[in-house]
């Protein structure tokens, strides 16, 4: 029969089309449900966002913006982007302006400097070694290729942000955008300061607000809106969506700040931003992905969910005091969000070590950079460990303690068959009792 007529291919399900993928998938399902995810950017997403993403709108091309498209029969993907516009705008109180086409939170990242810089430009982030992100200024990124970059960093002994560290840099260097936002950094950010920082010498603040986006929605991180001129996030780590990215941005700069871009001279920053996102990195939108954005924003204005990031905050505080009372440093000495950054070293391993040990005992985290680290980035002297995952599973402050232990069993009893055995067997009890929300069972 024939592909394109009658129920042939174009009808048989995945697991008969291509069995040989479909086992990896399969693969892919076991592993979550019966391994300990604690990679601090993964979660599981809810059964709605994995149907929306499963739907005939991947089939439609929608360049452009809802009512103004380059295509016919946008009618309906039209009304998909407008609810998560909608959504985005009513969970940040103070955002004023959202594009939510961005692949990705490093194609929102490019959206953000494009509507702004020029190549060439210079910027001041949190540099990579402190917890600091590819996209904020690595030199092996677009960010490092396109712009002058300095960074700022964690002071020595708190590991912690000075801010009147990072003014005075600030004013030194007098970047056109300070990037803030981390993907490895436990503490509150204070945004409002940064902004301050920033428009004191006349540049914008850029927040990439990734990791903490769902705690922020919460009301558990203080909001970067209205402080920063622009703020990005992913959808899938704490916010429990696809993946994908969302800008943000002010209408419009205020005119004495909006005076040093020249870029700006004709346009709107948002219209700006909408430009940057489509012509200027992307193509055609996933329509799918964003009605999928659309389901977890929605979800994500629910008391439920607001409770959910509660946990997961809680949950990340008594992992983080387990694994300091059994032996190991927390970097900055703990945690204020859904994530922590452990210093292996005293227990006698490195990160990469670590890292490759906890796997064994179906515990999985990354290898991880701390401040001021004497390992290179592939070898590393932590590990950083993360909540949200195991919090969307169920658990509590009762599995987080039980979970410290374990990290620290697996790793000290390294050289022990009979440890691993016991601690990978604890592990799957540990899974048999929480399934993975959304999920299907084999
Ligand atoms: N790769 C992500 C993380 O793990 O934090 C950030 O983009």
């Amino acid at each position: 029969m024939s592909v394109t007529t009658g129920r042939g291919l174009a009808w048989a399900p995945l697991s008969e089309v291509d069995p040989e993928l479909w086992a990896a998938i399969e693969g892919e399902r076991d592993r979550q449900r019966w391994k300990l995810e604690l990679i601090a950017s993964e979660n599981y997403v809810y059964r709605a966002v994995l149907e929306a993403q499963g739907t005939w709108l991947t089939n439609k091309y929608a360049e452009g913006l809802p009512g103004k498209r380059y295509y016919g029969g946008c009618e309906y993907v039209d009304v998909a982007e407008r609810l998560a516009q909608e959504r985005a705008l009513a969970l940040f109180p103070g955002a004023e302006h959202v594009n939510v086409q961005p692949h990705s939170g490093a194609q929102a990242n490019m959206a953000a400097y494009l509507a702004v810089l020029d190549h060439g430009d210079r910027i001041m982030g949190l540099s990579l070694a402190h917890g600091g992100h590819l996209t904020h200024g690595s030199p092996v990124n677009f960010s490092g290729k396109w712009f002058e970059v300095h960074s700022y960093g964690v002071a020595p002994g708190t590991e912690v942000l000075d801010y009147d560290e990072v003014e005075r840099a600030a004013r030194e260097v007098r970047p056109r955008m300070l990037v803030a936002g981390a993907s490895a950094y436990p503490r509150t950010l204070d945004f409002e300061r940064l902004a301050t920082i920033a428009h004191d010498i006349g540049a914008v603040l850029f927040v990439d607000m990734a990791h903490i986006a769902g705690l922020v929605a919460a009301g558990l991180h203080p909001s970067p809106f209205p402080h920063a001129d622009l703020v990005t996030t992913t959808t899938h780590k704490t916010l429990r969506g696809p993946r994908g990215g969302l800008v943000f941005s002010r209408e419009d700069l205020a005119p004495d700040l909006k005076a040093n871009y020249p870029k700006l001279a004709k346009t709107t920053l948002s219209a700006a931003v909408d430009k940057s996102v489509f012509p200027g990195v992307q193509g055609g939108p996933l329509m799918h992905v964003i009605a999928a954005k659309a389901v977890a924003l929605h979800l994500a204005a629910t008391p439920e969910y607001r409770e959910d990031q509660r946990r997961t905050v809680a949950n990340a505080r008594e992992l983080a005091a387990a694994l300091r009372d059994r032996g190991a440093r927390l970097v900055s000495g703990g945690t204020d969000t859904h994530l922590m950054l452990v210093d292996v070293t005293p227990l006698g391993v490195t990160g990469r070590e670590a890292e490759a040990t906890l796997d064994e005992v179906a515990i999985t985290v990354n290898k991880n950079a701390i401040p001021f680290d004497r390992n290179p980035p592939n070898i590393a002297s932590g590990i950083r460990v993360g909540s949200p995952a195991v919090t969307t599973r169920g658990m509590g402050t009762a599995e987080m303690r039980q979970i410290g232990g374990l990290i620290v069993d697996a790793i000290e009893g390294r050289a022990d068959p009979a440890v691993g055995a016991r601690v990978a067997g604890t592990v799957h009890e540990i899974c048999a009792r929480f399934p993975v929300p959304g999920l299907p069972e084999a």
